[in-house]
Formats: C-alpha cells, structure tokens, sequence
C-alpha cells in the first residue's frame, strides 16, 4: 500500500494511505446555498458559501479519479420531526424554522428539493449518502459502520458550514480515531472570520482536531497516490510474471529432467 502526503498541510505534513481515505462532503444542499433559499431567509450571503462549490467539483472529480470514495452527507428532519428535538426546532425565526414551508420546500425536510444536493455536486451511482439529523455526520447516522466497513482511517473532509457542521464532524471524527485533514478553500461560512478562525481552531495546537490544506495540495497528493499505486502494481505485475517466468523456466528444467527420466535406454537383451 502507498502513502502520499499533504507536504504542505497545517501543521505538519499529512499522510493520505491509499484504500484507507474517504472524501467527506459535508450538507452541500440547496437549502444553505441557492440563492432566495432558506440560508439567505435568514440573512446570510450565500455567496460566501457558493464559492466553495467550483474548488470542490475539481476536488470530487480528482477524488473519483483517484478511487478515493466520496461520502456525502445531507442535514435533515423526517416529515414528522420526530427526529428533531425541541432544543433544535425552536431556534431561529418564527416562521423559517425547521419544517416550515421555504421557497424549495419545507425546510430540512428529508425528500424536499432544498434538502437535497445541489446540482453541481450531485453524487454519483454508488456514492454513499448519509442523513444526519444533528450537526455532526457520526450522530445518529451509520457512517462509522460504512468507513469500517470500506477500511477507511483518514478523511479529507470538505462542505458547509465550516464552523457548524464541518467542525461538529470533526471533532467527532477526531474523538473516533480518523485522521482529518479540512479541506481550506473546499470548506463555507456564511461569515469571514468564523472561516477563518474555524480553520485555525482545527490546525491549532499540533492539530487539536486535525490538519487544513487547500485543495491544490490536496490534489496533488491524490495523483502522487496514484501514481505511486500504478508503479507498485506494474512492479506487482513484473515480480509475478518474472515469478511465472521462473516458474516456467522450473517446469521446463523438471520437464526435461523429466524427459531425461522417461529416456530408458532400451536394455540390449542381445
Ligand atoms: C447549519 C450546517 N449551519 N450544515 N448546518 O445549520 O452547518
């Protein structure tokens, strides 16, 4: 297995092992992020967010490329809201409270055009998704049992919002065990300097969380894995057939040998 690093993550180098890293999209959703959607009801500039989206389509895409699985996850209440707690729903504005009707649907409503990904960065066939009802991608949800089951120690971790449901992840990630690296540029806040002070909690103190390294690097270090995984299988595949060849090369020597056994000089009765 090949290990490629993140030279110039925060704050020390990272290490992303091949067949152990998953790509975490954290509530990508066309709630927090289209424009006249419930993000913006309540004041906030989506295109603080909306920046995120271009970096992170050529992240996924690099991603896919590399074999590294993308995990998706989606914040959101069952139509009955059952699932969500008075300390929950009884935040925010009268009116644009979670389950009351928005301009795409009720509001994190599992099943609503707004609960769902946008367009851009919809998952592809066989992409995992996860439903959350917290902040937190591990609450509540079977997302430890899905990276254990796929071997998974280390995530790249991207999505909205960087200070809510980004941090909430994790730290929940970090008390679990994974590894995370936050994804800089690939990571929204509504507000500049919870970005910016979001992304400095994580790498503080030796990593309290994690790392930070923009996606760039991130990139680079999938395609270095690549390129690594290629050379190791083509010199797996060289070791096997020079294997082979000495193989056959020991067959042929006992298929001599064994013709030399089967050659019975015919005894001269004469
Ligand atoms: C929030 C989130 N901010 N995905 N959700 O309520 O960060």
């Amino acid at each position: 297995m090949s290990t490629a690093s993140v030279s110039d993550a925060s704050p020390t180098p990272f290490a992303v092992p091949a067949g152990k890293t998953a790509l975490l999209v954290i509530d990508m959703q066309r709630d927090f992020l289209l424009p006249g959607g419930f993000g913006e009801s309540l004041g906030n500039d989506v295109g603080m967010l909306r920046g995120v989206i271009e970096p992170l389509m050529t992240l996924i895409a690099a991603a896919r490329e590399s074999g590294v699985p993308v995990i998706h996850t989606r914040e959101g209440h069952l139509p009955d809201l059952s699932d969500c707690p008075p300390a929950k729903l009884n935040r925010g504005a009268p009116s644009q409270r979670i389950g009351d009707p928005g301009a795409f649907g009720r509001i994190l409503i599992r099943g609503e055009y707004g609960h769902d990904i946008i367009d851009e960065l919809a998952p592809v066939e066989g992409e995992t998704i996860i439903d959350k009802p917290g902040k937190g991608a591990f609450y509540a949800t079977e997302l430890t049992e899905v990276l254990e089951a796929a071997g998974i120690t280390t995530l790249l971790v991207t999505g909205v919002t960087t200070e809510v449901c980004v941090h909430t992840s994790v730290r929940e990630a970090n008390d679990r065990g994974y590894e995370c690296l936050v994804v800089s540029d690939c990571v929204g806040s509504y507000f500049p300097e919870f970005q910016r002070v979001g992304l400095d909690m994580i790498a503080a103190q030796g990593g309290i969380f994690g790392w930070t390294a923009p996606s760039e690097s991130v990139i680079t270090a999938l395609r270095q894995g690549q390129g690594q995984e290629r050379s190791l299988r083509s010199d797996q595949g060289q070791e096997r057939s020079l294997r082979s060849d000495q193989g056959q090369e020991r067959s042929l020597r006992s298929d001599q040998s064994d013709q030399s056994d089967e050659f019975v000089p015919v005894p001269s009765s004469r």
